[in-house]
């Protein structure tokens, strides 16, 4: 497929940004009933299609799936954006299941491949991993998912005290920072 074939020729010509699919932001926790919780992905290559994706999030109390989500028909749109979050968030293009986005210390995590490959309670795995995010809200850091998922760092979305308030977003190829949502579509942090 045509996004392997662009990630292997980043990697082998030592680009910073190998992948061509990544979680770019995720706002788990938003003001008050949670009602505006998203996870927005970005493609460098526009109007990427997202067959063969699917995304997952793992509970930290388990190290297990709580949800997950085939991409299936899906595509970036032509900035690169796609979005997965409550229906009322603008630019949404599939309605998170009722279960939300827990709030940490949990994980978020997009695979090269199919929703029932991760029927719930499925462990976190790095097999067919593309992109993971593990999170909190000043938990502790949680070193089942971080290693399921082949991570060393967590971020804390309430490290400025604000986590409703505040998304963790991309500000490099591996760094994220807690900060105010932008608008959806108005963010471009990856080179
Ligand atoms: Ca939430
Ligand atoms: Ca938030
Ligand atoms: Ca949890
Ligand atoms: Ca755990």
């Amino acid at each position: 497929m045509k996004p392997i074939y662009i990630l292997f020729t980043f990697m082998g010509m030592g680009f910073l940004n190998a992948q061509t699919l990544v979680i770019n932001e995720i706002d788990p926790d938003s003001p008050g009933a949670d009602t505006a919780e998203f996870i927005e992905l970005y493609s460098s290559t526009p109007n990427l299609a997202l067959d063969g994706y699917a995304l997952v999030l793992f509970n930290g109390g388990d190290d297990a799936s709580y949800a997950s989500y085939d991409l299936e028909g899906q595509s970036t749109d032509a900035n690169g954006y796609f979005v997965i979050g409550d229906s009322g968030v603008v630019g949404v293009s599939i309605t998170l299941m009722s279960s939300g986005i827990q709030n940490g210390a949990d994980a978020v995590a997009l695979y090269q491949a199919n929703k029932s490959d991760f029927p719930i309670d499925t462990a976190a795995t790095t097999t067919n991993l593309i992109d993971a995010v593990v999170y909190d809200s000043d938990d502790a850091d949680d070193t089942g998912l971080l290693t399921g998922l082949g991570k060393t760092v967590q971020y804390n979305e309430n490290a400025s005290s604000d986590a409703a308030n505040h998304s963790l977003q991309r500000q490099a190829v591996v760094v994220l920072k807690q900060a105010r949502p932008l608008p959806i579509r108005q963010i471009r942090y990856l080179v």
